[in-house]
């Protein structure tokens, strides 16, 4: 592998840990808070989780130093990569070495497929050196296999125990913790002596609540999404002659497009949950854009710049039926559906099963998008948005809505337009010292969890705000972050997913001021991440977590 200039100062970054684990000495205890509950559906939640419900919420308070038994635990990184993926293998290598160096971890590769085919890695010094303060999620790769049967629980069982792993550390999102809790209940229930812990993953930012303030890794990608927004926004202010409509990346949730909006001012940003709060129709966001168009073009602009969430066209009512529909409709029938050969048989077999109403949806949506809907769901049952190009459904759209309002004489601006997708770009950038410290953070604490005996908790590091020695460090239930979802066609306990709030601070400061920066050029410019200089420009965290904490 070769390694560039940045990546081998990186490498000597050493993250910052809470206090309670500064001096690595594991002299540290628990501190336990009161019983819990979920979020919501306690009781069908309790029924299914009959062992890993209501335990109390867990805080490391200083302590005694204790001898500790040598611990032996195997990690999974799970679904898309996410900055600092490799910072925390590291923090939970140096933690369960520090509680014990003769303590082992084991990687298993390529996500949770390696726990099922038993294909795994004995970490070295020299193997988690190589992947310090790096990006990626390369040092075991990731996958997206659904861990959720009985048998897979059982292999998992018996891979562990050939193994002698009394810990299993998932790093991953909602649908992955879910399924590490669900691993947690059946290790309860069959008395099989193996811990499971959760690390909250993921670049979109939809897995945080009152007890987990973020994921990893939306930090650094809202970092390189904004410094190219930013580049973008410079370009449109310089050339003049192109609107730009940049599509962001975040399956559901539009907490990426809304921290991009806050760090770089653009023009108009569309935040998908608004729509869905105001039960908007396509027409009415295609409307919304032309408008904005049209009054820059009066005024002599004929550029600007767009972020359209990832995830929007789920959140228009009436393509969400259609979604949940066509969900339901190929989860029933995918047996079927796979022998269908060409695209007409499809389109056919769709069109001829959706009721009325989803039906005039579908057919009032481009061919393209149409196929893009009907395309393979990701294994637990999602349509895969990235996929579908939102951003030039929308160009074309506008554009139409436009030429008709020229024939009108509304508008006589030149609508020109340039598309982007970022995604792929942010996800395995090196992590901020943010990230750095925070996934080091979350997998020290990881180990702090296995070491103190408890199973069904996800690593937790809060006051992120504040310097990284005044975090405090514990585990929260994951049962308590539980409500009941539809999946495939059929009810399910999982983590909530959390969606931008319309009333939260982070969304009213952004909405008091769109409407100044969709007509004055009030862009900023955020440049690249910098990993070496002062620290109120290496340090920053999120604006989303700055207004959070000042609320
Ligand atoms: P996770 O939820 O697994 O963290 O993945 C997030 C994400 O990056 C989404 O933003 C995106 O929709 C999806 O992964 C794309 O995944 P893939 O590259 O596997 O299609």
């Amino acid at each position: 592998m070769s390694i560039s200039p940045l990546q081998d100062a990186r490498a000597a970054y050493q993250p910052k840990l809470p206090a309670v684990f500064a001096n690595r000495d594991g002299a540290f205890s628990t501190s336990q808070g009161e019983p819990t509950q979920s979020v919501a559906d306690q009781v069908k939640i309790k029924a299914k989780f009959a062992h890993t419900y209501g335990l109390p919420e867990l805080t490391f308070v200083p302590g005694e130093k204790g001898d500790s038994d040598v611990l032996k635990a195997g990690v999974i990184l799970s679904g898309g990569q996410a900055p600092g993926g490799h910072n925390v293998i590291a923090g939970l290598y140096d933690g369960l070495k520090d509680l014990n160096p003769v303590s082992e971890l084991y990687g298993f590769r390529g996500g949770p497929s390696g726990l099922l085919d038993n294909d795994h890695v004995l970490f070295t010094d020299g193997m988690i050196d190589a992947y310090r303060n790096t990006g990626g999620f390369d040092i075991i790769g990731s996958g997206r296999t659904k861990l959720e049967s009985e048998e897979q629980f059982a292999q998992v069982a018996a891979n562990c125990g050939e193994l002698g792993i009394n810990a299993v550390v998932v790093i991953g999102g909602d649908d992955s913790n879910t399924n590490a809790c669900l691993l947690a209940e059946y290790f309860c229930r069959e008395a099989i002596d193996i811990q499971v812990i959760g690390c909250p993953k993921t670049i979109d930012g939809d897995l945080k609540n009152d007890h987990i303030a973020t994921s990893f890794g939306f930090d650094t990608a809202t970092k390189v999404y904004s410094e190219l927004i930013g580049n973008i926004q410079r370009d449109a202010n310089s050339a003049k002659k192109y609107w730009h409509f940049v599509k962001l990346m975040g399956r559901s949730a539009s907490h990426i497009g809304l921290e991009c909006a806050l760090k770089t001012h653009p023009n108009v940003a569309i935040i998908s949950e608004e729509i869905a709060a105001k039960a908007s129709t396509l027409q009415d966001v295609v409307t919304y854009l032309a408008d904005i168009v049209c009054q820059r073009a009066a005024i002599g602009k004929n550029f600007g710049v767009a972020l359209i969430p990832e995830g929007l066209i789920e959140f228009i009512p009436a393509i969400k039926a259609l979604i949940a529909e066509l969900n339901d409709l190929l989860a029933d029938n995918a047996v079927y559906f796979e022998t269908l050969d060409t695209d007409d048989d499809r389109l056919q077999f769709v069109n001829s099963h959706l009721s009325a109403a989803t039906s005039q949806a579908f057919s009032s949506l481009p061919m393209t998008i149409q196929l893009q809907l009907m395309a393979d769901r990701d294994p637990h049952g999602n349509v895969q948005v990235s996929k579908i190009e939102t951003e030039k459904l929308l160009v074309e759209m506008v554009e139409s809505r436009l030429q008709e309002w020229k024939a009108k004489g509304k508008y006589t601006g030149k609508f020109a337009a340039q598309t982007h997708f970022f995604g792929y770009e942010g996800r395995c950038a090196a992590p901020s010292n943010f990230d750095a410290d925070y996934c080091y953070g979350l997998g020290y604490t990881a180990a702090a969890l296995i070491s103190s005996g408890v199973t069904g908790y996800m690593s937790c590091l809060q006051g992120l705000t504040k310097p990284a020695a005044e975090w405090r460090a514990g585990g929260v239930p994951l049962t308590m972050m539980m409500n009941v979802e539809r999946r495939k066609g059929h009810d399910h306990p999982v983590i909530k997913k959390a969606l931008v709030e319309t009333d939260s601070p982070a969304f009213k400061e952004f909405a008091a001021n769109r409407d100044k920066w969709a007509m004055d050029d009030d862009y900023q410019y955020p440049g690249p991440i910098q990993y070496f200089g002062p620290s109120e420009v290496c340090d920053l965290t999120t604006v989303t977590l700055a207004i959070e904490a000042n609320q």
